[in-house]
């Protein structure tokens, strides 16, 4: 493994597409729009408009407070149904169309060119141009080379979108994936104007006092299994504000234990409808026991959502878990 230093290749048919945009370019998003996600839209986004692209960006829904401080999180729309075909869209960490709830459908006339740009290895590779980097640490970090490559400026707003890609999807440099070259990707948005201190504060100290609370309260209902290697959090259905669940990481807390192999979060987002996050430390592959649940993700970061009570979700997911746990 290990990758060059100036990055992966970058299919050239992108690099053509992208030197000489004509028509209506459209960044979309998708359902849970994460930092990366948003990141690397509104950082390519800002990028293209700047060099004259006639640009939208959507998603299929409104960008959570948390990352309000985005500079440009104000261009992200949102749509119910798209407004018509455009000439080329641009999908940044989105592995499965399925997720922008039908907007992809509707942006896509006869003409429309889809470009796919992802770092999930799972990704379905339905666009007309792919470029998958399993390897890369986030999207963010695949944009960044993307708009060098194309002789672009990075402007300080479009290194602070690039930067909070990268740090959210490392976990704030300190997952498995923060590799060298992500730490000086990173270094080079800061030279750009990125402030490591503007998005870790915008991030993880935004709280009010009863957010601070809640939190306390919620750490006290994390289990964790008699052998110690599985800790989760099951969170009934309107147990939980949605923007509360937005802005905290809540499965890093039963991840956070020394011994713990695989933490779980199991929301009950609806009645008979479970959304469930995986976090692994690299023994187990959490992505591939999601996969089974329908779902996907990376080896140490996934999500499924499965059909049934909290309870019953929990203990199917449970049992996976243990059974993968058991084959190490
Ligand atoms: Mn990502």
């Amino acid at each position: 493994m290990g990758m060059p230093e100036q990055g992966w290749p970058i299919p050239r048919e992108l690099i053509d597409l992208l030197s000489a945009l004509r028509g209506s370019v459209l960044l979309l998003g998708h359902v849970q729009p994460d930092g990366d996600l948003l990141g690397s839209q509104i950082g390519l986004g800002l990028a293209l408009r700047n060099a004259g692209a006639q640009v939208t960006l959507a998603g299929p829904q409104a960008v959570p407070d948390l990352f309000r401080f985005l500079p440009g999180a104000e261009l992200v729309e949102q749509w119910e149904a798209a407004p018509g075909p455009f000439d080329l869209v641009i999908l940044g960490d989105c592995p499965d169309p399925s997720r922008t709830h039908g907007l992809l459908a509707g942006a896509r006339g006869v003409a429309t060119r889809i470009v796919n740009i992802d770092h999930h290895p799972d990704n379905k590779r339905y666009g007309d141009v792919n470029w998958i980097e399993g390897e890369s640490s986030a999207t963010g970090e695949m944009v960044y080379d993307l708009i060098q490559a194309l002789g672009l400026k990075v402007t300080p707003e479009i290194a602070t979108n690039l930067f909070t890609a990268i740090h959210t999807d490392t976990g704030s440099f300190r997952y498995s994936n923060t590799t060298p070259r992500a730490l000086r990707i990173a270094g080079d948005l800061v030279a750009q104007g990125a402030h490591p201190e503007l998005v870790a504060g915008a991030l993880y100290e935004g709280r009010k006092p009863d957010d601070l609370w809640r939190l306390g309260s919620l750490l006290g209902q994390v289990e964790v299994s008699p052998d110690g290697l599985v800790a989760w959090l099951a969170l009934p259905h309107g147990s939980v504000p949605e923007a509360f669940v937005e802005a905290e990481d809540l499965v890093t807390y039963p991840r956070s234990i020394a011994s713990v192999k695989v933490a779980v979060l199991l929301r009950e987002a609806a009645a008979g409808r479970v959304k469930v996050s995986l976090r692994a430390k690299g023994e187990v592959n959490v992505g591939k026991i999601a996969a089974a649940f329908g779902g996907g993700g990376h080896a140490n970061a996934a999500g499924c959502t499965i059909a049934g009570s909290l309870e019953e979700a929990r203990a199917a997911l449970l049992r996976s878990v243990s059974e993968a746990l058991g084959k190490r």
